[in-house]
């Protein structure tokens, strides 16, 4: 039996990669983040009581901070496989705390690669580090290949182009088997909730249901290439199975405006907006309500306002990724298209609205997240 070792396994990729190995019949071995509150929510359902015996997935406390930690687990482990899925990925925040993101996302790959080194395990234990569309930042090319320059545009991408070049490095040095997958935007119904699509499908659900007022977002004019992340984490392990470790683009091969993701979750829900006035006037308006899965919507609200302190010191203003290696080399394609997996994110949101709304209609005092309001939510 393969034993796969995932950093990152609470997060919504380590969610998805942890089911899809435990179906092929791996060992799963996961590291989660000690917590005041509990942080398994994305993981629970596939979660197995340690006491029996041949338990197949297993939790360790750890943290990519902690080189002695991450040592030691990888020597109990002794995993065929770790996927390096762990960091602080949210690029806004990553102004906010760039040295604790330079500390996690760079040095914390690092780490693991010198674990791997230190414990003799270089010919054993192959490596996947999830790079990123972010390293090329302010692009150089469109759409982005493998072979195109990089330019980071925040804390987090020049972070990360450190872990990009340090795996590429233990490979070279060492010989080790280790890969950099170069994903471009990847979103579920288990995204976390200040991205900004689950931000819009999230918000815009709530506000089908009065459970919010209005969504406050930033540059709606920045375009992504947006995958479905359980068509991406297949890519990840696939990687792996190769003959020799290589780097890849993972992309649709497709790009949409957040304006776009506006207007595909409100039609979901039955709604539909006109966007009016420029820059940080600029508000969605509804034009029309259709269906019943708005009832405290009405012609003439504004779902969606600008806030500008959305907006990022330096941003990314488009990426377009161009998968062809992937599907040549490996025969991967994505599956699931950018407007069906708005349109399951959006049905996931509303079902928890509709609950969050029952509860209140019968009495029960239930509170959004402090940072799950739009209002008070800061990135
Ligand atoms: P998430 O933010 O959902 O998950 C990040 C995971 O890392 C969580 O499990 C988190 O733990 C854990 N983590 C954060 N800091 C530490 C730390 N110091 N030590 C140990 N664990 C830590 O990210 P995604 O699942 O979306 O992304 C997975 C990886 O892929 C990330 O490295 C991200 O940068 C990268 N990536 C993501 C893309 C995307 O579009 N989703 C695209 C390209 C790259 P906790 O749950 O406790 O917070
Ligand atoms: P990104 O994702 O920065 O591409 O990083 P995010 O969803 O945060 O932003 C995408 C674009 O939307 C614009 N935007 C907003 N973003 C957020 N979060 N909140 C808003 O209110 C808002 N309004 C507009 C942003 O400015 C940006 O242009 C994600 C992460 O998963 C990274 O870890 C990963 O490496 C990259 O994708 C590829």
């Amino acid at each position: 039996m393969k034993k796969a070792l995932i950093t990152g396994v609470t997060g919504q990729d380590g969610s998805y990669l942890a089911e899809f190995l435990l179906e092929k019949g791996y060992e799963v071995h996961g590291i989660k983040r000690r917590a005041s509150l509990f942080n398994t929510q994305r993981i629970d359902h596939i979660y197995e009581d340690p006491h029996v015996e041949d338990a197949r997935f297993r939790l360790h406390y750890g943290d990519l901070t902690d080189s002695s930690n991450l040592i030691r687990i990888v020597q109990e482990v002794q995993p065929d496989e770790i996927y390096n899925l762990a960091a602080q990925s949210h690029v806004a925040v990553s102004f906010e705390s760039p040295e604790y993101t330079a500390d996690v996302d760079a040095l914390g790959t690092l780490r693991i690669l010198e674990a791997i080194r230190i414990l003799g395990l270089e010919q054993k234990t192959r490596f996947y580090q999830a790079s990123t569309s972010e390293l090329f930042g302010l692009v150089q090319e469109t759409p982005q290949k493998e072979t195109t320059p990089f330019y980071p545009r925040s804390p987090y991408a020049a972070a990360k182009l450190y872990a990009y070049w340090i795996t590429v490095n233990y490979r070279e040095a060492y010989g080790m088997y280790a890969c950099n997958g170069i994903l471009f935007n990847h979103e579920s119904p288990r995204r976390g909730e200040t991205f900004v699509t689950r931000k819009i499908t999230r918000g815009l659900a709530n506000m089908a249901q009065g459970v919010e007022s209005c969504l406050y977002l930033g540059n709606l004019n920045a375009l992504r290439d947006w995958g479905h992340a359980r068509d991406f984490v297949r890519m990840q392990w696939m990687m792996l199975q190769q003959e020799r470790p290589d780097d890849f683009i993972i992309a649709t091969g497709k790009q949409y405006s957040v304006r776009d993701f506006i207007l595909w979750s409100a039609a979901e829900l039955g709604i539909f907006l006109r966007f009016e006035g420029e820059g940080v006037a600029e508000q969605g308006i509804v034009v029309r309500v259709e269906g019943k899965d708005a009832p405290a919507v009405r012609v003439g609200d504004v779902l969606v306002r600008i806030d500008p302190h959305y907006f990022r010191p330096t941003e990314v203003e488009t990426l377009l990724g161009d998968p062809t290696k992937a599907r040549e080399q490996l025969g991967w394609e994505p599956e699931i298209t950018a407007q069906s997996m708005c349109a399951e994110m959006v049905r996931e949101d509303l079902r928890l609205a509709k609950r969050h709304a029952l509860l209140q209609k019968h009495g029960y005092e239930v509170l959004l997240p402090c940072e799950q309001r739009s209002i008070s939510e800061k990135n």
